[in-house]
């Protein structure tokens, strides 16, 4: 499997197992998504000031929730920044 296929099945299981923890399935809360950088990046878990900045930055269409689509934009722009691809 090529290397960007993996990454982003890896972002899809990661993205699944916190979305799945409310009713809605789709999208990350931002209690989950606290719960998502607590556990997996710790690196980013930050104050309250902090994950409301990055609930913003991440919840493009500013529906409250963050979806698939605007979590991978996030995950491109973090490993850009860490240089991973
Ligand atoms: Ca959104």
């Amino acid at each position: 499997m090529a290397m960007l296929e993996k990454q982003l099945k890896l972002l899809k299981t990661t993205f699944d197992k916190y979305a799945g923890k409310d009713g809605d399935k789709d999208s990350l809360s931002k209690a989950e998504l606290a719960d998502l950088f607590h556990v997996e990046i710790p690196e980013m878990d930050g104050d309250k000031q902090q994950l409301d900045q990055f609930f913003a930055g991440l919840d493009g269409d500013k529906d409250g929730k963050v979806s698939f689509p605007e979590f991978v934009q996030f995950a491109a722009t973090l490993m850009l920044l860490y240089n991973a691809f």
